[in-house]
């Protein structure tokens, strides 16, 4: 995964796996997303209004392992995800619990390696991974990092 800040036009780009089919940003509102990239900023050929509310973390990760990235809205311990490729009410079709105490830092990635995302919590230093995305952590105690940290997820080794 790879992520990009463009503070001219405040929002994030997040590119998964390093490849170009899978783009997604969030503004004040609005989560956008697009399957095209062109020139250097990509073109959006999508808006989907999702999330908003302050505080909430945009992420983005494959929910129902149809190989398209899905939205996702972590909200104080709440995930909500919105499968794309459509956006018709951008509405919640899927919504989780996992996480919730304060300074919690969430994270999506295939931890497990079945297709579909998994839920990690960032807690003091300390990884938490749902890979049933059922409340729990089915892995946990990984002790990597501090608190304050800025954890990402990612697979470095193929
Ligand atoms: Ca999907
Ligand atoms: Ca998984």
């Amino acid at each position: 995964m790879f992520e990009w800040a463009d503070p001219t036009i405040s929002h994030r780009v997040t590119l998964v796996d390093g490849q170009p089919s899978s783009l997604g940003s969030q503004r004040a509102h609005a989560c956008l997303a697009t399957s095209t990239i062109s020139g250097a900023m990509g073109s959006v050929n999508q808006t989907c209004g999702f999330g908003g509310v302050a505080g909430d973390v945009p992420l983005i990760g494959d929910f129902n392992h149809d190989g398209i990235d899905d939205l996702v809205i972590y909200r104080n311990g709440t995930w909500y995800v919105h499968l794309m490729p459509t956006c018709t009410s951008g509405s919640a079709d899927l919504t989780f619990g996992f996480g919730g105490v304060a300074g919690d830092v969430p994270l999506v990635a295939d931890w497990d390696r079945d297709g579909i995302a998994d839920l990690i919590i960032f807690r003091g230093g300390v990884w938490y991974v749902s890979t049933r995305r059922d409340g729990y952590a089915q892995a946990y105690g990984y002790s990597f990092g501090a608190p304050g940290d800025a954890p990402l997820a990612a697979r470095f080794n193929q």
